[in-house]
């Protein structure tokens, strides 16, 4: 620990442990008056008491032992996390024991934490404005869980945004002294606002949150007759549709996978059956083709073609249940009707607007129009 020797009294020397070994050692020539010591055993330090809202790691207070401190979730240290036992006549830490404080706002990347009311268990202060947001990986939202709530009614509120504070929706708005039942939140960042004015302020609240994955959108294939571009069916993506030729894609084009608990696609998945035909010549099929056609279709094609036009129908092809399953053909005043197990060969039309109405009511068997 120290080497002495010479005319000067050292300084005052303090142990590191509860042994002390002392050796001296004189040479053959001059000797002198030596040394007289005084020594005194030392106290530990005082126990520190861990602090209301938290705990404290390690039980040795000797000199030179280290103690730590951690709060409780939703609270944060106030003060030194680590404390000292120190050398010296008096037996004292370095640092006083750290505070665990519920503060107005803070940033979370946890995936399950405690959102506290800034004081809490105490009553909130007056004229607050806290902000806590809780930013996680895309593809997480969070369920949040209220153990106590009480506000001021009315004028001290706390409001649940998806998203940020400046562009965020609010999710719900909570005031008075009524523990809101539990809500979801179904983006990735969440924010939570506080807001009390200059009188009666209540204890506030305690909320636990939860991180939960978000599902994704369901699968849109087969999408028969076509192609789904885009493979990511999760929140926030968009895949398109596109027809194979003769196939008229009826419905939106592209999806976008929406925000929810309950997920799903912002439109319909677009069938693949009828449609506003304008071209000068195509083709059309029954629903499915050239599978079997589903049961219960109602599609319906319109044909229009530039007026001094007539268009020219060439079935290849026709097979529908008898009677139920029919196909209807409107042209001006005439209709031709067709349920038959039989192809119908030609069939000129001389107006340029035609209909064309294909239902099937129940069992259908095959259905198929060229
Ligand atoms: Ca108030």
């Amino acid at each position: 620990m120290s080497q002495r020797n010479g005319t000067t009294i050292p300084q005052l020397l303090n142990s590191t442990s509860n042994n002390l070994f002392l050796t001296f050692q004189s040479d053959i020539s001059v000797s002198s008056a030596g040394f007289h010591l005084e020594y005194t055993g030392l106290d530990s330090c005082p126990e520190p008491l861990p602090p209301s809202n938290g705990q404290r790691v390690g039980d040795r207070y000797t000199v030179g032992d280290m103690v730590s401190f951690q709060c409780d979730q939703g609270f944060s240290l106030q003060g030194n996390a680590y404390i000292t036992c120190m050398p010296g006549p008096v037996r004292r830490w370095n640092y006083p024991v750290p505070l665990c404080i519920a503060q107005c706002g803070g940033s979370m990347t946890d995936f399950s934490s405690v959102i506290l009311s800034p004081g809490f268990p105490g009553n909130y202060q007056s004229s607050l404005d806290c902000t806590w947001r809780v930013q996680l990986p895309i593809g997480f939202g969070i369920h949040l869980q209220f153990l106590n709530f009480s506000t001021e009614p009315v004028h001290d509120y706390l409001e649940v945004r998806s998203g940020t504070l400046e562009t965020g929706t609010v999710i719900d708005r909570f005031s008075g002294p009524m523990v809101p039942s539990s809500l979801f939140s179904t983006t990735h960042e969440t924010t939570l606002f506080f807001h009390s004015d200059y009188s009666q302020n209540k204890p506030g609240f305690h909320i636990v949150y939860q991180a939960y994955e978000l599902q994704r959108c369901p699968d849109p294939r087969p999408f028969q007759n076509g192609i789904v571009i885009g493979q990511d069916y999760s929140v926030g993506m968009t895949v398109s549709f596109e027809c194979l030729p003769g196939y008229t894609l009826l419905g939106e084009p592209s999806l976008t996978c929406l925000h929810g608990v309950s997920r799903n696609w912002n439109h319909p998945i677009p069938p693949l059956c009828g449609g506003n035909i304008t071209s000068m010549n195509g083709t059309i099929y029954s629903p499915g083709h050239p599978a079997e056609y589903p049961h219960f279709q109602d599609c319906m094609w319109t044909v229009r073609v530039p007026p001094g036009y007539g268009i020219y129908i060439n079935f290849s092809l026709f097979e529908t249940e008898k009677e139920f399953d029919f196909l209807e053909i409107f042209d001006g005043d005439c209709v031709f009707l067709f349920y038959m197990w039989v192809s119908i060969k030609v069939c000129i039309q001389t107006y340029n607007h035609t209909l064309l109405l294909f239902k099937v009511e129940f069992g259908g068997i095959v259905g198929q129009i060229y």
